[in-house]
């Protein structure tokens, strides 16, 4: 792995000759200029978004790097996909890929370079050639739904994603499975100026034919509806609307979603766009003096409720009043309560948002049931998340987001930097403490049982009379005293609003605005409008509704932060039974420009990831780590002290080995149940040795048995 000139820098930060800030950051811009975007800090991989297309992607390249050792080509995302391969073959064990960065930074297109190197690898068979295809179409698919055009990013991510990759034994995919996290699905109704919703609407209206958009009772025009007109931004000059439609279409058949599906799909999503053209008016009743407000224009009514297939009248009253029981046991009736302009507009914001989250969980489900299989096998998860964003305004799903890279980070911190330190100290090999920046408090700060940010949020909900203000001040209150918490109240900061909080992020300062808070935790539909989608006649659109079953309707539901917070504990239980490998995205600049890497944006993604320490853990340490029992049991044959018998323990067969090799003292270390190896250099020469040997070993065997008695 040695770089072609100076000129490139080095391919592992390891090989620095000063581990400094500088050298690190001199280093990686030196290597970006040269278009080496790949770098590595020992297994970790490094990556710098060029924002240009890079010619190391061909089949050619996947070729190159299937079955050979990283450090006989230069670094590459390809490389570490073969190892995640070659690992989950060699010891039939589960890998996870995590990747990390902020938005726009160039996790996702990782993830799908990982994808496309797996499957191309392993497809050997026809069923595995079907199979690979299929996990291949989720990703158009569930990208046009799912991502959108931010100001961090053209395609940027709105849900999180744990793809696993399924694979038999010899290592053909058997299918697979995605996980899907919290969709920001108030885009859907609004968002910044200059941002997109999500892909599909756009591509939808341009890509359907005229007849089709008629019947839905559409106009090609993107800026006739309400919802998309918000922002003011339709066209994109780095995204394809039509291509990308047609490559959904083609995903869609791939995976099997019939016309009758895709019909239904397209259906859901013009009602939305109708649902948000539909406005409301207040009218009085002169009979009983009480006000009322009723929708103003009954046309896009009448298109939701045709694409919706419910009665347009229920739907009106649905989106107009409220119906209360009141009294309790024989006395109990139900009533219809007037909203008013602001609370009816809500409850339509609400519907859309529901319908289309509703919907995107179905996909996710659909390609589920298409893609699982049945049989057991050993698994590639891959992780592409939301990254770290920082908006001029950030709200609840802005919280969830970062905090969702929290913990991430924490996990690395956990995996790499921490629990690494800690095992040399538990197996007696003499360590200098390297110190690093623990974000622990920060994850604490949220997610904590009973007084955490999520908690006190669900507190707020369950009293009748809290509001995003009474919520802030209760965690001002809590927090006060917290060095990763600020307020205008704790700190007379006036660049914090008086609606605001601040938190102390590992990546940075983010200010969050609380109003709406509440109502985005609560996530309410009322439930009139849910009996009226009940009411549709498509069975795909009632069937995003389902009765509520009698023991859920005596419980709470849960809250849309507490959901996350599980949900992201039950995402690191499951990363942390692989074995992981990790992917850390760099933003090379603000502007998504080609050729340019931004210094000071570097040096500040370079601090908080901890990169720096993380090589220095990696210098200090040892590249490899193992039992005795397995590293004896893997190489005995390699020396004639073990094989064919030995008579001693695993630790001094280990010796024995090393000693046959002569592998000198400074490459390895034997702690009390493992040897430490400090070069993968050594690793790899027994691999090669053992690789060698094998068939010598099998003709041996062959020849000396002698079968059964
Ligand atoms: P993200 O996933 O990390 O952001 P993306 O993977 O979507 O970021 O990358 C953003 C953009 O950077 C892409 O659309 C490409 O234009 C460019 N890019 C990234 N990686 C490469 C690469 N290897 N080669 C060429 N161009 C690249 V977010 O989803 O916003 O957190 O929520
Ligand atoms: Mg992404």
């Amino acid at each position: 792995m040695i770089p072609k000139s100076k000129a490139e820098g080095v391919p592992d930060f390891v090989l620095l000759n000063q581990i400094t800030e500088n050298a690190f950051i001199e280093n990686l811009i030196t290597r970006h200029k040269t278009d080496n975007i790949y770098t590595y800090i020992g297994d970790v991989v490094i990556s710098s978004n060029p924002f240009k297309k890079m010619n190391i992607y061909n089949e050619s390249d996947i070729k190159n790097y299937n079955g050979r050792y990283k450090y006989e080509m230069p670094p590459h995302i390809y490389a570490l996909a073969n190892d995640a391969y070659r690992s989950m073959r060699q010891n039939q064990e589960k890998q996870c890929v995590i990747i990390s960065g902020e938005s726009g930074a160039g996790k996702t297109e990782a993830s799908k370079k990982i994808m496309q190197f797996l499957t191309f690898v392993s497809s050997k068979s026809n069923e595995g050639e079907r199979i690979s295809k299929m996990l291949l179409e989720s990703n158009p698919l569930l990208e046009a739904f799912g991502n959108a055009k931010t100001l961090r990013n053209d395609n940027s991510s709105r849900f999180g994603k744990y793809m696993e990759m399924q694979f038999n034994p010899v290592g053909s995919p058997i299918g697979g499975k995605i996980t899907n996290y919290l969709l920001e699905k108030s885009r859907v109704v609004g968002r910044a100026n200059g941002e997109r919703s999500f892909h599909i609407f756009y591509q939808m209206l341009k890509g359907l034919s005229q007849s089709k958009l008629n019947e839905l009772g559409l106009t090609p025009n993107a800026s006739s509806y309400d919802y998309l007109k918000k922002s003011g931004c339709f066209d994109v000059s780095t995204i394809d609307d039509s291509a990308d439609f047609k490559a959904v279409i083609k995903a869609m058949e791939t995976l099997g979603l019939k016309e009758n599906d895709q019909n239904s799909i397209w259906r859901i999503l013009s009602a939305i766009l109708h649902i948000g053209n539909i406005s409301f008016v207040e009218t009085s009743e002169q009979k009983t003096g009480t006000t009322t407000v009723r929708v103003a224009d009954q046309k896009p009514l009448a298109a939701v409720s045709q694409c919706l297939k419910t009665d347009p009248h229920a739907l009106s009253m649905a989106l107009c009043y409220r119906s209360i029981s009141t009294g309790v046991g024989k006395r109990c009736s139900v009533i219809s309560v007037p909203m008013d302009v602001a609370q009816a507009t809500f409850s339509r914001d609400a519907l859309a948002k529901a319908l289309y989250e509703r919907l995107f969980q179905w996909l996710v489900s659909k390609i589920n049931t298409i893609i699982n299989s049945p049989e057991k096998g050993p698994v590639i998860g891959i992780l592409d998340i939301y990254g770290f964003e920082v908006f001029d305004t950030n709200s609840f799903e802005q919280l969830n987001i970062n905090y969702c890279n929290e913990k991430l980070q924490q996990l690395f911190i956990e995996l790499t930097l921490k629990s690494e330190q800690e095992e040399y100290i538990r197996e007696g090999i003499e360590w200098q403490n390297i110190d690093y920046f623990n974000n622990k408090p920060i994850c604490e700060l949220i997610e904590k049982k009973p007084m955490g940010l999520v908690s006190l949020l669900d507190e707020a909900c369950l009293i009748a009379k809290s509001t995003d203000e009474t919520f802030l001040q209760s965690i001002c209150k809590n927090f006060e005293k917290n060095p990763h918490f600020q307020s205008y109240q704790s700190s007379r900061d006036r660049s914090i609003g008086d609606t605001c909080f601040r938190m102390k992020h590992y990546a940075g300062d983010v200010t969050y605005d609380v109003r709406g808070f509440l109502d985005k935790n609560k996530d309410t539909l009322f439930g009139d409008l849910i009996t009226c989608m009940q009411s549709s006649s498509d069975s795909l659109i009632n069937g995003l509704f389902p009765p509520t079953r009698p023991e859920d309707s005596k419980r709470r539901p849960e809250t849309a932060g507490s959901q996350f917070r599980n949900a992201m504990n039950a995402l690191i239980t499951t990363l942390l039974a692989c074995s992981p490998h990790y992917v850390r995205c760099i933003k090379s600049n603000d502007n998504k420009q080609a050729g340019i890497i931004d210094e000071e944006r570097v040096r500040h993604q370079v601090r908080y990831l901890g990169l720096l320490e993380n090589v220095r853990v990696r210098r200090a340490g040892f590249a490899n780590r193992q039992t005795y029992e397995r590293f004896a049991t893997r190489y005995k044959m390699l020396s004639k002290a073990t094989w064919p018998t030995f008579n001693g323990n695993a630790k001094q067969a280990t010796e024995a080995i090393l000693a046959a090799h002569n592998i000198k003292k400074e490459e390895y270390r034997m702690g009390k149940t493992k040897i430490f190896i400090r070069n993968p250099t050594t690793l790899f020469y027994f691999e090669e040795k053992r690789e060698s040997e094998m068939p010598r070993i099998v003709t041996l065997i062959q020849k000396t048995w002698r079968g059964y008695k």
